[in-house]
């Protein structure tokens, strides 16, 4: 039996070349060697506020770029969170068994909350509904960029408490990083994650931006006062391109971007960055010109996964003790 992957999306804005390269490349190249299944998980989008009349565009869009981004959905299962209720069911079995201090912790609920003037309890809970949705489906490997890791600790210590109070029910999620792009930073504060929620102009690449946006955003991107690239001592604004451009075009090494100067290596990067964009852009246009399909796709891979749910579902509400009928 193939092991099984899991990782998510929230379609809180527009995708940017970070979750391309520390999410979706993996999931692309990884998909047949596993039994894959990829969420976008609306119920995390809303812990802050998403405007109505948007989101349900966004959802479509974020399903559109995975497959556009090589995701094939005969291969894998793609799901939205909210169509599966097991998502927010077995969260709240999870919440049970989590400690407060173990969530007041995370590094991501103190930066975000920080950003609200209300925080919402949901933005605190966050960790344990990702728990959910990977322990809901007894994933093996879970591909995300480096800032989950520590979320994916805490599904395994969450899993470990529960299996522990109650007995064996969950299988203990590996976490796997991408060996290069695992964190792309700002192209405006390259100390900063790039992220979907920021809301500068010259921030990040989106998967969708124009071609002359792209040369753009790099040629006013944040570097140094060096002139020319010194492959031993890289700025953090000229590592992040040049991880970008690497991870876009292999041929981009530090010995073939030594010595350029910082103008000619822009836009050796937006070259790079603008081929890698290129087929997707074609093949999102392409999908999303088929109104119908979508839905299909996100019908069938609900379907898929379903059973599965509905089996951990019924298996933890029996291991705690609680009334279960027929499925459950
Ligand atoms: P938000 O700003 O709304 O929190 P985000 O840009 O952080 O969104 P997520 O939906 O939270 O994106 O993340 C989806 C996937 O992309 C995750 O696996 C995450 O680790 C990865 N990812 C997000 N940002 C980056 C980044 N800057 N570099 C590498 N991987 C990233
Ligand atoms: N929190 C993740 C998105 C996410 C996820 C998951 C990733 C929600 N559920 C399950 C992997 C597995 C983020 O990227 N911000």
């Amino acid at each position: 039996m193939k092991a099984r992957v899991l990782s998510g999306v929230q379609p809180s804005g527009s995708l940017h070349i970070g979750n391309y390269l520390g999410a979706l490349k993996n999931w692309a190249e990884i998909q047949t060697q596993y039994e894959s299944i990829f969420c976008i998980v609306d119920l995390h989008a809303v812990t802050v506020y998403q405007d109505p009349k948007e989101l349900l565009g966004k959802i479509r869009e974020t399903a559109a770029l995975f497959i556009a981004a090589g995701i094939d959905p005969k291969e894998s299962s793609i799901v939205v969170q909210s169509s599966i209720s097991g998502h927010s069911e077995l969260a709240w079995l999870l919440t049970c068994v989590t400690p407060l201090g173990w969530l007041q912790r995370m590094t991501q609920f103190k930066a975000k909350a920080e950003q609200q003037e209300t925080v919402g309890s949901g933005l605190l809970q966050y960790p344990v509904l990702m728990a959910a949705d990977i322990l809901l489906y007894q994933a093996n490997i879970v591909p995300v960029g480096d800032d989950q890791a520590q979320h994916l600790e805490l599904t395994r210590d969450i899993a470990q408490r529960f299996n522990s109070l109650y007995g064996e029910t969950f299988t203990m999620p590996a976490t796997r990083l991408p060996a290069v792009g695992a964190r792309i930073m700002g192209l405006d504060d390259p100390t900063q994650k790039m992220s979907k929620s920021a809301t500068g102009a010259g921030h990040a690449i989106g998967l969708l931006d124009e071609p002359k946006t792209i040369q753009k955003k790099i040629a006013r991107a944040t570097t140094d006062s060096e002139p020319a690239v010194n492959s031993e001592r890289m700025g953090p604004g000229i590592v992040n391109l040049f991880t970008i451009g690497h991870a876009c075009d292999a041929s981009i090494t530090k010995e073939s971007v030594t010595g350029m100067r910082y103008g000619d290596f822009k836009k050796r990067i937006a070259e790079a960055v603008i081929a890698r964009l290129e087929p997707i852009q074609k093949r999102f246009r392409e999908i999303t010109s088929d109104a119908a399909y979508i839905d299909q796709v996100l019908t069938t891979g609900r379907d898929r996964v379903l059973p599965l749910a509905a089996d951990t579902v019924r298996k933890t509400k029996q291991a705690m003790g609680l009334y279960v009928q027929g499925i459950g």
